[in-house]
């Protein structure tokens, strides 16, 4: 190999290298998230993986967002859940939904950790189903019951919509069940209303590290996109399963 060809052969290789680097990033965008996405966190949490591509839920979602908001967000505070618990092996056995039911009963030194980061990982785990893509209207029985508790389905929208659009700073606004009865209502930070003894049904996740890249400040046009992504089907589920 003469000299220029062997320097030709070192820059073709080192596209092609840059090319390889660069492939996982671009087919992100297209391709179901992939199973080891997470950083690895041991301990009893996982990261679920995404029930669709990242770019399912384009054009109200972009691909970005989703994928930085699970693969970073979530897995965050996954790794953090893990770590709290590692220094409490009898109550690391415990499902998050034991744990966050009954904050009181978590080991002081880590009840806050748990309260942000378990309520981070369970309140997100449940945030990536209620979405799916080409959304729809509730159904059947589950719209009845909505049309019971709020007038209309349209109602209902309005009203969870109004308080989503007034949360102050982060936090989520809630479709729970309440026993028989649906209500709507918000929480700051992470925390969840599972920890004030309700179930939730549908979530909106309205920190600003859920819509800043594609609608910048504006979180009513985020939530006008949100609804055309709902998963009705998968609120109705929780409904029947849930009611007492
Ligand atoms: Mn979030």
């Amino acid at each position: 190999m003469n000299e220029i060809t062997r320097r030709q052969a070192i820059k073709t290789a080192a596209f092609a290298g840059a090319a390889l680097t660069a492939a996982p990033t671009l087919f992100a965008q297209t391709n179901p998230a992939p199973i080891t996405a997470a950083p690895a966190a041991s301990g009893p949490f996982t990261l679920p993986k995404l029930p669709y591509a990242y770019d399912a839920l384009e054009p109200h979602i972009d691909a970005r967002t989703m994928e930085i908001h699970h693969d970073k967000h979530h897995a965050a505070y996954v790794a953090n859940l893990n770590k709290a618990v590692a220094e409490f092996p009898d109550f690391a056995s415990k499902s998050i939904e034991d744990m966050l039911k009954d904050l009181n009963a978590v080991p002081e030194k880590i009840r806050t950790a748990v309260r942000n980061n378990g309520g981070g990982h369970y309140n997100h785990s449940l945030f990536w189903q209620m979405m799916k893509p080409g959304g729809g209207e509730p159904k059947a029985e589950f719209a009845a019951a909505i049309e019971q508790n709020f007038g209309s389905v349209a109602g209902f929208k309005t009203k969870f919509t109004e308080a989503a659009s007034k949360i102050f700073g982060s936090g989520w606004a809630w479709l729970t069940l309440d026993g028989k009865e649906l209500k709507i209502e918000t929480t700051p930070n992470q925390d969840t209303p599972l920890s004030a003894g309700r179930q939730v049904l549908l979530g909106l996740d309205v920190w600003e590290h859920a819509y800043y890249l594609k609608f910048q400040n504006k979180r009513a046009d985020y939530i006008t996109a949100w609804w055309n992504v709902v998963n009705w089907d998968f609120a109705a589920e929780r409904h029947a399963k849930l009611k007492t």
